[in-house]
């Protein structure tokens, strides 16, 4: 990192560093969160394979919608970014119903406004995809909020481009995922608009921390598909009897080592790339 760089903002599992007026520098760590704890064991890798997965959607979606990516540094786990004026709004593509979408669903029938089909079961796809937006949340967790809430925010017209952007982005990415054996469940967008007023797509996009990807081939409705990702530590936390409240508990080895073969087969599967190549070039994800 640049001596000059101040600190801007920090994520759960990223940093971020002014680099000057226009450019900011994301930094991915390994560090990994479950049940909404920081855990004190890191994943090797897990940075560069979220910077390279974000690296690469950012890559081949372009022609949809501009977005942030300055560069990718060498280490393959830091990328300068145009500095936005951010959009106070998540932006939740749902294709499937899982999470919170679930929860609201079993509790009024709808989701964001969005009335759903009678019967539908836990881990269903959707009839289509909708677009869900919630708050951002200083602390705690982010509300789920309808069209008008999100309008009151945005605006209408900026609200009708947000939407139907990510509906867009949504279909071009699960599309591209399920036809190697990765179902996206859904995922969260952010968006920021550059000096000129145009939306443009910032944050990490389509990485395994913003999305639930679920393998295809352990599909099943009725409970929470495993994670992808993260069902190993998920497991392993289960069967201490962790009450689930920081500090976290630390991870073995052989949960550390499952656990990052799956973020670098996640990483494989779906850009057809060797991860010891991006490694070695992070820009081949480019
Ligand atoms: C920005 N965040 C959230 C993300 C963190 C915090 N391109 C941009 N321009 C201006 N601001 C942001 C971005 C981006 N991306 C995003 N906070 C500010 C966030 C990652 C790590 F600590």
């Amino acid at each position: 990192m640049p001596e000059a760089a101040t600190h801007v903002a920090s994520g759960k599992v990223r940093e971020i560093y002014a680099l000057d007026d226009e450019r900011l520098l994301l930094v991915a760590s390994d560090r990994i969160s479950t049940f909404d704890v920081v855990l004190p064991t890191d994943i090797p890798d897990k940075g560069r394979v979220l910077t390279g997965l974000s690296g690469f959607w950012f890559a081949r979606t372009r022609d949809l919608v501009p977005n942030h990516l300055l560069a990718l540094h060498a280490d393959g786990r830091s990328t300068e970014c145009r500095r936005l004026e951010m959009l106070p709004i998540e932006c939740v593509v749902r294709g499937y119903l899982s999470g919170s979408g679930w929860k609201d669903y079993v509790a009024t029938g709808e989701v964001c406004g969005h009335r759903l089909p009678e019967g539908l079961s836990e881990s269903e796809r959707l009839p289509a995809p909708i677009f869900t937006p919630a708050t951002k949340a200083q602390t705690g967790h982010d509300e789920n909020i309808d069209r008008a809430a999100a309008v009151e925010l945005v605006g209408e017209e900026r609200y009708d481009e947000v939407e139907r952007i990510a509906l867009q982005l949504y279909a071009f990415v699960s599309d591209y995922a399920r036809a190697r054996g990765i179902i996206l469940a859904d995922t969260k967008l952010e968006f920021g608009l550059d000096e000129q007023g145009r939306l443009v797509l910032g944050d990490e996009a389509f990485t395994p921390d913003s999305s639930r990807f679920w393998p295809a081939d352990e599909y099943r409705t009725g409970s929470t598909p495993p994670s992808f990702d993260k069902q190993f530590v998920r497991d392993y936390c289960e069967s201490l009897g962790w009450d689930k409240t920081a500090p976290g508990p630390e991870l073995p080895a052989d949960v550390v080592d499952g656990t990052r073969a799956r973020y670098v087969e996640a990483f494989e599967r779906l850009t057809g790339l060797a991860f010891a190549d991006y490694v070695a070039r992070p820009e081949i994800v480019l």
